[in-house]
């Protein structure tokens, strides 16, 4: 087991700005954090992160950086779009199986200010039986045409390694997979494009998923997995800085793994990848408010989506873009506002 360093009392904006300038706190990307949990064989002990032993510094330095630019983004948290070209998905099924309403919602998408947009034609969601591959191609690839051919970054949101071969020929950009290159052929045809690929958790399949929702520390069960699908990427030939990895919130969750998840999202980042975050309108919303329908689970999604930017998502996955836009918006300002005077 390897010694681990996990940030706590994490500290944003003026605050982490004033903590670091005053001596009183160690960076963390674009936070800072006062105090430092030590992982050892041995035990745990939690010390002020000021206090670090030198022998500890180099783990504190890889965590100081704030995470290089993936996939050609920024690195501010990124909104992926999401555009469903199916009859049948848990939130919008049929609102955009036709792809001239496809092509002009995720063109609405990117006038809104998100920075890709992930076109999925098969549903996943908890009980669903999978879409024969032929069906999901004959959906998104006519959508994939037309965004890439303007200039758009598209993301493929399929298992399917076909799919994904099918999909990058058509001029998409990266691959976001739900089982994380499950599929024999998926990892040769990633490695072979070069392209990005997110690597997701998830147990079982859409059908059985939920009957695998079975932790101890899902946090660190989650992390584990990720980490054997990262190494088999890696072993298949795909650089480690294309990929990004995802916690797979409502696959093989219940509501209280979703959440447990997302307080500790922060601990993820020791696998030293990008995170991307899907919490957009999913189930755990519409049970912790009165039981509301997907399409009314935007304030929720905010709430989450701004958790996740907070303790250091990368990318957030939203059904609502222009609404998450002006909420990381007036996130960021608060955050860096105040800044010239921290500085003084
Ligand atoms: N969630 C869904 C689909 N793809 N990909 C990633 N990386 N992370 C997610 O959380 C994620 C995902 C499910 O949402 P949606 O696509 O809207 O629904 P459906 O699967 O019913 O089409």
């Amino acid at each position: 087991m390897l010694n681990l360093l996990e940030p706590l009392g994490l500290l944003s904006g003026p605050d982490a700005r004033a903590a670091l300038a005053a001596g009183l706190a160690l960076p963390f990307g674009h936070q800072a954090y006062t105090l430092a949990r030590l992982i050892t064989p041995a035990g745990e002990a939690i010390i002020s992160a000021t206090e670090l032993p030198a022998s500890w510094r180099p783990i504190a330095d890889r965590l100081a950086a704030p995470s290089p630019s993936w996939a050609g983004l920024g690195t501010e948290p990124a909104i992926m779009g999401v555009i469903n070209v199916t009859p049948d998905s848990f939130s919008d099924g049929g609102d955009r199986l036709d792809p001239e309403q496809a092509i002009a919602a995720a063109r609405q998408m990117v006038r809104a200010g998100a920075d890709l947009i992930d076109i999925g034609g098969e549903t996943t969601r908890p009980g669903s039986a999978p879409t024969s591959p032929d069906i999901e191609r004959s959906r998104i690839l006519p959508v994939i045409r037309a965004l890439a051919h303007e200039g758009i970054t598209v993301s493929v949101d399929t298992r399917h390694a076909d799919t994904m071969a099918a999909a990058l020929a058509a001029g998409a950009h990266l691959v976001n997979d739900v089982s994380a290159l499950a599929d024999p052929a998926a990892a040769e045809i990633v490695a072979a494009s070069g392209c990005p690929v997110v690597l997701m958790h998830m147990r079982g399949t859409p059908m059985t998923m939920q009957a695998h929702a079975v932790y101890g520390d899902v946090v660190a069960e989650v992390m584990e997995a990720l980490a054997e699908r990262i190494a088999l990427a890696v072993r298949a030939g795909i650089d480690r800085s294309r990929i990004a990895v995802d916690p797979g919130l409502g696959f093989a969750k219940t509501g209280a793994h979703n959440l447990e998840l997302l307080r500790r999202l922060r601990e993820l980042q020791r696998l030293g990848c990008p995170i991307l975050v899907g919490a957009s309108r999913k189930n755990f919303i519409g049970h912790l408010g009165a039981g509301d329908a997907p399409k009314d689970r935007l304030a929720g999604s905010l709430a989450a989506a701004l958790f996740a930017a907070q303790q250091g998502a990368r990318m957030v996955r939203v059904h609502d873009v222009a609404e998450t836009v002006q909420a990381l918006r007036v996130w960021e300002a608060i955050g860096t506002s105040g800044q010239s005077s921290a500085n003084r």
